[in-house]
């Protein structure tokens, strides 16, 4: 019986870790280099954890902006448009936040960064289970 638990136990970890590959996407914004990871692949309603590095055009990762995501479900029968916002804090090289999704479907997710009084943005869609 013990043996079979540990087993069973076993599988669950591997499955665990295959499933564990976060979600990434790189996009641009302005002239600048955005890749945007997120703990959940799918997403999934509740919180996400979501991780933007930002690197200029020659490369360099960027530290000194301000990185705002903006997230929203367009109106549906029964439910008005819902927006919500988050202000990553840095972590060294790393903006993080979390994305706290109320429903499942289609959201929109807009990137933006806000560096030397300029902002400029990136856009991108998720499909929240
Ligand atoms: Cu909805």
């Amino acid at each position: 019986m013990k043996k079979i638990a540990i087993f069973t136990l076993m599988l669950l970890l591997s499955a665990g870790i295959v499933l564990a590959k976060d979600y990434e996407i790189q996009k641009k914004a302005g002239d600048l280099n955005v890749v945007v990871k997120m703990d959940k692949n799918p997403a999934v309603m509740g919180e996400n954890g979501i991780d933007v590095t930002v690197k200029d055009a020659a490369g360099k990762e960027v530290t000194d902006a301000g990185v705002k995501v903006e997230y929203s479900m367009p109106a549906m029968p029964g439910m008005p448009a819902m927006n919500y916002g988050a202000v990553l804090a840095r972590n060294k090289n790393v903006y993080q936040g979390k994305l706290n999704f109320s429903m499942s479907g289609p959201w929109n997710i807009a990137v933006k960064i806000l560096r030397g009084g300029k902002t400029v943005s990136t856009k991108f869609s998720v499909d929240v289970q």
